[in-house]
């Protein structure tokens, strides 16, 4: 029987055999440059004016959450909600190769958690290891799944994304298994790649950003799904406003959820 996700075009036949291994062995794959040159602009554009126009009350959303809770980070600046804040931003969620790859970690019945901007400042931006769920959880009961859509090309020096490889099946969060998970564990390696890239990664697998040793912000565009029985990150229908329900597609309704 069709899944309201294949009429968003989702298919296992968009993603490569590489990619699918990736995304099932290492918890993580790189889906290509998806972003054009000018969707690009676009993108950078429209970040620039909602951190203009926001100013200190930038991420308010994710930050006054009561459900789930994220503290302030002083080592990145953030937007939330984007959903809600610009057209240019509608592709980060709705495109048919990244909605493939959620697909593939979390099955038929997944929605939008969050879609938020993070820039790790200069000097900053050091995370520890960590999940995006609180415990561990068995292999292939994957709750959410995040993808981070690079506004800058990612480098060793400028705050790259680091993961652990394979650790979604470990059944361990970093703090059950390492003494210090802000230091440098010995399998991580660094999402290097360039502006425009969307890399997927199954948010149980231990990542986190690292510190951005460049003059020049770092910045990206991170697209959260959870399962559709889970609890929002953005709670969809408290924020949508009626713009974007007369912009938007009854697909793309489905994935919020509003
Ligand atoms: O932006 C990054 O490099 C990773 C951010 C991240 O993992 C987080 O904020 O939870």
């Amino acid at each position: 029987m069709s899944q309201p996700i294949d009429t968003l075009g989702a298919s296992d036949s968009l993603l490569s055999y590489e990619e699918k291994v990736s995304l099932d062995k290492l918890g993580y794959a790189s889906i290509g440059k998806l972003l054009s040159d000018d969707e690009l602009y676009a993108i950078r554009n429209c970040v620039q004016a909602v951190l203009k126009d926001e100013g200190d009350q930038a991420g308010h959303e994710l930050f006054s959450s009561k459900r789930i809770k994220h503290p302030k980070e002083a080592g990145a600046d953030r937007l939330a909600n984007l959903a809600n804040k610009g057209e240019a931003f509608d592709i980060l969620y709705t495109h048919p190769k990244l909605l493939s790859a959620i697909r593939h970690v979390l099955g038929d019945e997944f929605k939008l958690s969050s879609l938020n901007y993070r820039s790790a400042k200069p000097g900053q931006g050091l995370q520890k290891l960590h999940t995006d769920w609180p415990d561990a959880v068995e292999p292939g009961q994957y709750k959410v799944c995040n993808s981070i859509w690079l506004l800058d090309d990612f480098t060793a020096a400028n705050g790259a994304t680091r993961v652990a490889p394979g650790t979604h099946l470990c059944g361990k969060t970093p703090e059950e298994s390492m003494d210090d998970p802000w230091k440098h564990h010995p399998d991580e390696t660094l999402i290097e790649a360039k502006a425009g890239t969307v890399v997927v990664f199954n948010s149980h697998c231990w990542h986190g950003g690292t510190t951005n040793q460049t003059e020049h912000p770092r910045r990206a565009i991170h697209s959260y799904f959870c399962g559709r029985d889970q609890i929002q990150q953005t709670p969809q229908k408290d924020w949508i406003r009626q713009e974007t329900l007369d912009r938007i597609s009854d697909k793309a309704k489905w994935l919020l959820d509003v």
